[in-house]
């Protein structure tokens, strides 16, 4: 009996502590991170519980620099104690400075307004990298022969061996390159990381890794092997195919660092008795793609006893270490495979490999046949109207890689330092049968942990959110690039800059941008113009900087913000203020004492619809006019600097760049908009930006919309937006009460608009509304990509505007649920994973009597819930009326919508739609005929 009640008792325990849990530690955006440079590092958990209207009161974290430290909760280097906050995301560590090298292992115990304990949480850590560049013994090394680097050279494979005596408390390995790198110890890889060191701005700024190899080494001899790519250092880059764009020589820098347990420590660096030569890897380049002779593999060259006696030296390179910086965003790594879905014999006679899917990585082959036998695997997005293999859009990127066969049983393949963008292969070369086992897909991008779902009643708009979410896994390879394909691949900031907010949607992606904008602020000049791409690799032209376009350098404020908003990330607007600053302070000059930009170069509304009759000129996007755009974009980026200096405490700056934008604003209003509220551009893009900027005065608001509305039906219920005008074009609406055309555009299935393309077959999201015109032949091929994430934009109203979920505070410790349902919907369900956790919003018409709501609040936020066409009376949650529902702290009526504010929770709330509402999400919009645009 005893026994039994206290068997009970015990697991009572158990359960109220399981009932509040804290997991998902994060240091910084990362999870265990090794090798970071933050001084200070950020540290972020999520509560976990089984109950509604849950918040942290307190926490306390504890930090030690080993497990058992922790656990014991002594001699710690910093414990918080009890903090009364509701802190949980971003918690600075408060301790003492953080010593190199040093793993910190950290735990935290959180208290709610239940009065209840969690237990610790689970142990996480980061470690410290080397923080100065003092710590570099290792001198940079490269091969001592001599290349023609005016073409792509063998890949150099250096080596080193050394002796391990005794047994090993740990190893680190500090490495990075001039060029990529991929290291091997004792015959295995070191990592899973992809494109090391990754791309920076160079000469500023270059990422070294650190990887825990303390299991790969191994008593006695030991084997540390290198190979070098040429990347993005010296590979070709940009539509000149420019090559040695940062240098013309690879080179290693490497540290390996081993702790034995009895306290000795040695240290293994590059130096001159290195050893190194060329293999199978003939050339590999990211545009051009890889030629590898596996008859020239050395089998075991990164292994101990390995006859290395033909190798040639190597000898020391002159090269700075004090740009050395720690990666704080993702690496790449392979993310899926994919397997083929047909094999397609085309008219021309090529053997084409479907993957069903526009993807971009590379493909494993396997293959067995006699040795010299050369597979070659040329890879593109489309095939033409014909169904022939269709590369004339990748320019002057080859994308193709050859494999050469040892002719030894079956032989598997994979390239090395290059990544292409396709669907489609072509094989061929290929002994005997090429069967679908032959290939799979390798799919590889920045590791960013996903963090979105969408989906709704319509099958085209679920495959444009796929498209969009490709789109990103396609784009987000270390920088942000507008195309994975073509002989381009550039971190464009314009890209990125309208593409941001609908990334953070779908994946965790602060770090990814932290880094980036580090190499914007780097790569700025000294004028403060942001480079039209960053790393910036494109040549002045007639003594311009390339950059300081409207829309395009506006990155360097606009992102930092967008952090700021979706996690709450203050620290990234300290880091970036003085280049958003100085980028406003650009704008300034230029625009002279009027406050009209009208100078310059600017890429416009790039690639807006243009009318048949103007197809011929060129990249228009210049409907709207440049200086309109340039004013719009000035009055914007100063307003998001001054509320960026308020939340970092420069109230001075703060009332001063306030002002300047009232005076763009009144500016803006005198040169381009009447008092009657027409706007002198009568574009869909100018009242877009001039809705969405806030730049019109409060009373001719709606008027704008009106007009904006108007024009929409004049193009017979199409866009005519491009790239400044696409992300903003449905919010403006839907702000300015015009929801209907607003979801009328959304589901428009003729060109230009987003469900053309899936109808016409996309998998990814398109650089041109019509990359595929309805008579299926192609855009101009000079410009022409099917993998560009710009119009994806649009993601971003569909999870906030559709499904309703959007932050109140920055950061979405306080949310908005809010979904404006319509457009012939019948049901939409999101998901978003927020820094506290999941949130999500699901709608949907069950019968004219019966509309569902049901939403996630993460614990340690609330939510105001916004139910459209509500009356408080008839609101159930559960089985309830909605006040008395456990966490319902207030439930009122607000015009047509009841207005509910909610803890954390999951609730479900069920009403009597307005016939209002129901008329909304039954009829179906009118999408107009499809235009055949004269203006
Ligand atoms: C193209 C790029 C990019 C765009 C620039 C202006 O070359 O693909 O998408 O930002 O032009």
């Amino acid at each position: 009996m005893v026994l039994l009640f206290l068997g009970g008792a015990k697991e009572g325990a158990a359960q109220s502590n399981q009932a509040l849990q804290v997991a998902s530690l994060r240091t910084e955006y990362l999870v265990n991170p090794i090798g970071i440079e933050v001084r200070q590092p950020r540290l972020s958990w999520q509560l976990q519980s089984d109950r509604r209207d849950v918040r942290q009161v307190a926490y306390q974290i504890q930090v030690a620099t080993s497990r058992e430290a922790l656990a014991r909760g002594r001699d710690l280097v910093w414990d918080s104690g009890r903090v009364e906050s509701d802190q949980s995301v971003f918690v600075p560590y408060g301790g003492p400075a953080l010593q190199r090298r040093q793993r910190y292992y950290w735990r935290v115990r959180v208290w709610d307004n239940h009065g209840r304990s969690s237990a610790w949480s689970e142990p996480a850590f980061w470690e410290m990298g080397l923080l100065s560049p003092d710590e570099w013994r290792a001198q940079w090394i490269t091969y001592n022969w001599e290349e023609d680097t005016s073409q792509p050279q063998p890949a150099p494979m250096l080596r080193r061996t050394f002796r391990v005596e005794g047994r090993v408390r740990r190893a680190r390995l500090y490495i990075t390159s001039l060029g990529l790198y991929e290291a091997h110890l004792n015959g295995r890889r070191v990592g899973d990381q992809l494109f090391t060191p990754g791309w920076t701005s160079y000469h500023h700024r270059l990422q070294y890794q650190t990887y825990d190899v303390t299991d790969l080494l191994r008593p006695g001899e030991n084997a540390l092997g290198v190979i070098l790519g040429d990347g993005w250092y010296r590979g070709y880059l940009t539509w000149s195919v420019r090559r040695n764009v940062y240098g013309d020589r690879l080179a290693l820098l490497a540290q390996l660092e081993i702790t034995y347990e009895d306290g000795r420590t040695q240290v293994v660096t590059s130096d001159p008795d290195w050893k190194a030569t060329t293999g199978p890897i003939r050339m590999s380049d990211i545009y051009m793609g890889e030629i590898y002779d596996a008859r020239l593999e050395k089998e075991g060259w990164t292994e101990p006893g390995y006859d290395d006696s033909d190798w040639r030296g190597v000898r020391v390179l002159e090269h700075p270490k004090d740009i050395l910086i720690a990666p704080i965003g993702p690496p790449v790594r392979r993310i899926q495979e994919i397997r083929p879905v047909a094999i397609l014999y085309t008219p021309a006679g090529d053997t084409v490999v479907d993957m069903g899917q526009n993807m971009v990585g590379w493909v494993r082959l396997r293959v067995r046949g006699p040795a010299g036998t050369v597979v070659t695997l040329r890879h593109a997005e489309v095939l033409d109207k014909h169904g022939n293999f269709y590369t004339e859009n990748l320019r002057r990127a080859r994308q193709t890689d050859q494999y050469i066969l040892k002719g030894e049983g079956e032989e598997v393949f994979e390239p090395h330092f290059t990544f292409h963008g396709f669907r489609y292969v072509a094989v061929s070369g290929y002994p005997g049968e090429l069967t679908p086992e032959a290939i799979t897909g390798i799919v590889i991008h920045s590791a960013f942990e996903p963090t979105g779902t969408w989906v709704s009643s319509d099958s085209l708009l679920n495959r444009l959110q796929l498209n969009i979410q490709w789109g990103m896994k396609g784009n987000f390879l270390d920088v942000p690039t507008d195309c994975p394909q073509r002989d381009e691949r550039l971190g464009w900031t314009g890209d990125a800059q309208v593409f941001a907010r609908t990334a953070m949607f779908n994946g965790l992606v602060g770090g990814f941008f932290t880094k980036w904008l580090g190499d914007v602020a780097a790569d700025q000049s000294p004028e403060g113009a942001v480079p039209h791409v960053v790393p910036n690799v494109l040549p002045s032209f007639a003594g311009r900087f390339p950059g300081g376009a409207t829309g395009w350098a506006d990155a360097a404020v606009v992102i930092p913000w967008t952090m700021y908003q979706v996690y709450g990330d203050r620290r990234i607007l300290e880091v970036q203020y003085p280049s958003m600053k100085a980028w406003v302070e650009y704008m300034r000059r230029e625009a002279g004492d009027d406050l009209i930009w009208d100078t310059g170069f600017h890429f416009g509304d790039w690639l807006a619809f243009v009318p048949e009759e103007n197809v011929r000129r060129a990249y228009p996007g210049a409907t709207t006019g440049r200086d309109f755009l340039a004013t719009a974009y000035f009055a914007y980026s100063t307003r998001l600097l001054a509320q960026a200096a308020e939340v970092i405490g420069k109230t001075d700056e703060a009332r001063h760049y306030r002002q300047l934008y009232e005076a763009i604003r009144e500016a803006f209003n005198r040169e381009f908009v009447t008092p009657n509220g027409r706007v002198a551009q009568a574009t869909q893009t100018a009242y877009t930006l001039a809705i969405q900027f806030d730049l019109l005065p409060e009373h001719l608001r709606a008027e704008a919309g009106r007009r904006l509305a108007e024009d929409v039906r004049a193009h017979n219920m199409h866009l005519t937006t491009g790239f400044l005008g696409t992300p903003q074009l449905l919010h403006a609406l839907s702000n300015t009460g015009q929801l209907d055309v607003a979801y009328t555009l959304l589901r428009q299935t003729t060109y230009p608009s987003w469900l053309y393309q899936v109808k016409m077959g996309a998998t990814t999201m398109w650089e041109r509304w019509d990359s595929i015109k309805p008579d299926s032949t192609f855009q101009d091929p000079s410009m022409n990509s099917f993998n560009h994430y710009a119009y994806g934009s649009v993601g971003d109203w569909m999870y906030r505007v559709v499904a309703g979920i959007d932050t109140e505070t920055p950061g979405y410790q306080r949310l908005r649920i809010a979904p404006q349902p319509g457009g012939g919907l019948k049901w939409v369900q999101a998901r978003y994973h927020s820094l506290y956790g999941e949130v999500a919003s699901s709608w949907e018409l069950v019968d004219p009597q019966t509309f569902v709501l049901e939403v996630t609040i993460p614990p340690n936020t609330t939510a105001t819930v916004r139910l459209p066409g509500a009356q408080l009376a008839s609101v159930q949650e559960g089985r309830q009326p909605v006040q008395s529902a456990a966490g319902v702290h207030r439930a009122y009526q607000d015009g047509a919508d009841v207005v509910v504010e909610v803890g954390s929770g999951t609730y479900r709330f069920t009403y009597s739609p307005s016939a209002e509402l129901v008329r909304r999400i039954q009829t179906q919009p009118e999408v107009g005929q499809p235009v055949t645009m004269s203006f």
